[in-house]
């Protein structure tokens, strides 16, 4: 049982991360979304990674950065490790980068300690994890499934650019897309680390752990119109104000959300127009996020917000339109992959323990092309999406460790 380290993985992994952080589209924080000139940068820095671990490394037509690593038999079915290097706005520096950066550790170890994996390995960096500019879900990794939607293309982000137009200015493909499916065949699971987002880990003083299933999420774009009007001229039972409607509405997610423990419920945008201090607001755009273990109980959660949202939206006589655009399902995890992590958690002298996630994942869409687990590190806080996200060294060194575990078990191969 090796329970004692240098901390020499933790500490290269931090140094990666590092590498990756420095990549943002905002001076003073980090913002780095889906085919942004950021997002580029930090595919090229991943690229470079990749290449000095010996990986054979490409950027794939959607802007996936692809590391591959040969196996003793070139031909047995691969095993995939990976996560997502876009970010949401004003994020922190651990969310995603950390499997990428993972994976590319586990290449560098396995390299240096003379190891060839039975299979090949992939590391992947996926781009479009947290749908944060265009009406997505998960496109760049359900594209190796084959379940990318043509429809995602033509999604715009808040400045009207189409995401066609702006994989073309990234230097991606959108004719390339069918070329990213994968055969199922060719791989036997797909693994990834990332931080818990939560405060469970911290709470049970473990530095990782196991995730059992990975919630399902509804998102929706939401528009209120009303009529702009004077501020000081307009009675209050004359006006058709948009905001105030919203603001029922806001009232109505959060109860919704609150009915049960294991249910959220979040309206994290909302843009006012014309957005004057004495103009009665006209129109306001806003956004849904609804999630559950059960994908039943999300529906159920959702109808009722959209039903008590249209009547308070007649009651005021405004207008309302609600756009799903996700319905990404609840996925449990794969059951022998789990057992694999567990194992190698208890060869670092941890107990390992099972917890679902209410954060979404790229293992969501990986679960459609193979058995796919997710190993939690644990994060202060248990703080995301959010700039004082962190984590310590010594637990990126124990994730590193049991990563490299359960991959040479996976990929038991021959000494070169
Ligand atoms: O929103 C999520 O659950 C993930 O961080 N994209
Ligand atoms: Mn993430
Ligand atoms: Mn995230």
């Amino acid at each position: 049982m090796n329970t004692t380290s240098d901390l020499s993985l933790g500490r290269r992994v931090m140094a990666l991360l590092d590498g990756l952080a420095r990549h943002s589209d905002e001076p003073g924080r980090l913002t780095r979304l889906y085919l942004s000139p950021a997002h580029r940068d930090a595919a090229e820095t991943t690229l470079r990674f990749m290449r000095e671990a010996g990986l054979d490394s490409h950027i794939d037509p959607l802007g996936t950065v692809v590391g591959r690593m040969s196996g003793a038999d070139p031909d047995a079915p691969a095993l995939l490790i990976g996560s997502h290097i876009d970010t949401v706005v004003d994020a922190g520096r651990f969310d995603g980068t950390l499997g990428v950066v993972l994976g590319i550790v586990v290449a560098e170890t396995l390299r240096a300690e003379g190891i060839t994996p039975s299979c090949p390995i992939e590391v992947l960096a996926f781009g479009d994890e947290e749908n944060a500019r265009f009406p997505t879900n998960l496109s760049t990794s359900y594209a190796l499934s084959g379940r990318y939607n043509p429809a995602w293309l033509d999604g715009q982000d808040q400045d009207g650019v189409s995401l066609r137009d702006a994989l073309i200015r990234f230097g991606g493909d959108p004719e390339g897309i069918a070329g990213i499916a994968r055969n199922p065949a060719r791989y036997k699971g797909y693994l990834e680390v990332h931080i818990e987002q939560g405060p469970l880990l911290e709470a049970r003083n473990l530095p990782v752990g196991i995730v059992s299933a990975i919630n399902g999420i509804t998102r929706a774009r939401a528009t209120v119109t009303g009529e702009a009007g004077h501020a000081g001229t307009v009675p209050m039972t004359m006006r058709r104000d948009a905001l105030a409607a919203v603001a029922e509405m806001i009232g109505i997610v959060e109860r919704a959300g609150s009915t049960r423990t294991d249910t959220v419920a979040t309206v994290g945008v909302a843009q006012v127009q014309p957005g004057a201090i004495n103009v009665i607001p006209a129109r306001v755009d806003f956004t849904l996020d609804a999630r559950s273990p059960d994908d039943a109980v999300r529906h159920a959660m959702v109808e009722d917000i959209v039903s008590e949202c249209e009547a308070a939206a007649q009651r005021r006589g405004v207008s309302l339109t609600i756009e799903p655009f996700m319905d990404s399902p609840a996925i449990p995890m794969d059951k022998d992959l789990i057992l694999g992590l567990e194992e190698a958690v208890g060869t670092i002298g941890v107990t390992p323990l099972r917890l679902p996630s209410g954060a979404g994942h790229d293992a969501v869409a990986m679960a459609s092309l193979c058995p796919a687990a997710m190993l939690f590190v644990r994060c202060k806080d248990g703080i995301s999406h959010n700039p004082a996200e962190s984590i310590t060294v010594e637990d990126a060194d124990a994730a590193a460790r049991v990563l490299v575990e359960a991959v040479k078990k996976l990929t038991a191969g021959a000494p070169r």
